[in-house]
């Protein structure tokens, strides 16, 4: 089986512009496929198509194409709102504008919903501009692209634009090691071996790390909580314990106090979110009341070890803790409620299927609400009264 980089690490492209502007041709014509359904009948892309493609050289993206704009059908609403959710999730943004479109509007009204995600304005059909407005359009968007889906040149030069615009930005985010580890140093990893251990394999989060230890140049160790005293004594140091948080109360045991211990989920956390924010919404949690709504986000549907602490785990800790009862809404998905008021906290997943862009806008959300926002691996140090231990790691000087 070909080994796929999984959605979530990979830079989401959305394609945006009014219906029927060639956003589906622009889709196909990018991947190369004829994936999305291309119609002069406007609103013909109705859920959003995402694809996972090779932008060369930058390497793995997702390309996503939407309804767009502007779409007057009855089901236009449900469809913009689709989009709207996508723009959270777009890293990069394709502005796709017909081009006797782009000669009549004023483009930048739109292009400023995009707040700070680099966008570029693609100017379409260009095969029915004359000469002169081709020259008006060059002068009025700076920078824009032109392509028509017969020049496939134009197609071409687009990806290689795109692939260095993806280039340029940031590549930090995408390793959770750096800052905390460097070449040469020696982490160990501690793996439960247990009955929610997949059979024959290890799960994506401990993949992840090994791979971003390799590309690090740091030394990693595997072991299992029972041979992990005996791991740590024979090394000759060890600068990081990375532990599943299940066991991480035994493991601290384990780990002299000396070495820097931490969990995946708080890893991940740090990685993915507003770590601050996560750690200090915690502080909520003692002034909770019996019957107070908790909002619980899940990105994915289908990790049931995920659902178990979501469903389970957290509200029992969390009930007793405050010793009542809580409701908790969940919202699965990317469906997120548009009324934040009636919440007292937001619990979020880990989040390994979605991006950071796409957790920081949910975030960023619950921040402006004033609703308090953290997730399933700190609230869970949190309650186990470990989170003082597990984020120390972080903010070291
Ligand atoms: N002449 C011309 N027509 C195009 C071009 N790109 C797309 N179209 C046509 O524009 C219509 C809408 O295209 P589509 O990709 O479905 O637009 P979407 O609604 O934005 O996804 C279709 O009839 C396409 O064949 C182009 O470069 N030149
Ligand atoms: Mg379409």
């Amino acid at each position: 089986m070909k080994q796929e980089t999984p959605l979530a690490n990979r830079k989401h492209i959305g394609i945006f512009g009014s219906t029927n502007a060639g956003k589906s041709t622009l889709f196909n014509q990018i991947i190369g496929q004829e994936l999305a359904i291309v119609s002069q009948q406007p609103g013909t892309t109705t859920d959003p198509i995402v694809k996972g493609m090779e932008l060369i050289p930058y390497g793995p993206v997702a390309l996503i194409d939407t309804a767009g704009f502007g779409d007057v059908s009855v089901l236009g609403e449900k469809r913009l709102s689709k989009t709207m959710q996508i723009l959270d999730r777009s890293d990069y943004i394709i502005y796709a504008v017909d081009c006797q479109e782009a000669l009549q509007n004023d483009i930048e009204t739109i292009t400023r919903q995009f707040g700070e995600t680099p966008y570029t304005i693609v100017v379409t059909k260009t095969d029915l501009l004359q000469s002169d407005e081709k020259n008006i359009l060059q002068n009025k968007l700076t920078g824009a692209k032109f392509v028509n889906h017969k020049d496939e040149k134009s197609i071409l030069m687009l990806k290689e634009f795109l692939a260095s615009e993806l280039q340029k930005m940031s590549k930090e985010d995408d390793n959770q090691l750096k800052g905390l580890l460097s070449g040469g140093d020696h982490v160990v990893m501690v793996v439960p071996i247990d009955s929610e251990a997949p059979k024959g394999r290890l799960i994506l989060p401990q993949v992840a790390f090994l791979r971003e230890c390799l590309d690090l140049d740091v030394v990693c160790t595997v072991t299992k909580e029972e041979t992990l005293n005996e791991t740590i004594r024979k090394l000759p140091k060890v600068d990081l314990v990375v532990t599943d948080s299940q066991i991480f109360k035994s493991v601290a045991e384990i780990v002299p106090a000396e070495i820097p211990l931490t969990s995946f989920s708080m890893l991940l956390a740090h990685q993915k979110g507003d770590f601050k924010t996560m750690l200090s919404s915690c502080e909520v949690i003692p002034a909770l009341h019996p019957g107070d709504k908790i909002l619980m986000l899940e990105a994915c549907t289908h990790h049931h070890t995920h659902e178990d602490i979501g469903r389970v785990k957290i509200p029992k800790l969390l009930q007793k803790k405050i010793g009542g009862t809580l409701q908790f809404e969940y919202y699965v998905g990317y469906d997120f409620p548009s009324d934040l008021s009636q919440y007292k906290l937001a619990i979020h997943c880990g989040g390994c299927m979605i991006t950071k862009k796409a957790m920081l806008s949910r975030i960023e959300k619950c921040k402006t609400a004033g609703l308090p926002i953290t997730n399933y691996g700190v609230v869970l140090a949190y309650l186990n009264g470990i989170s003082d231990r597990c984020s120390e790691v972080f903010f070291r000087e």
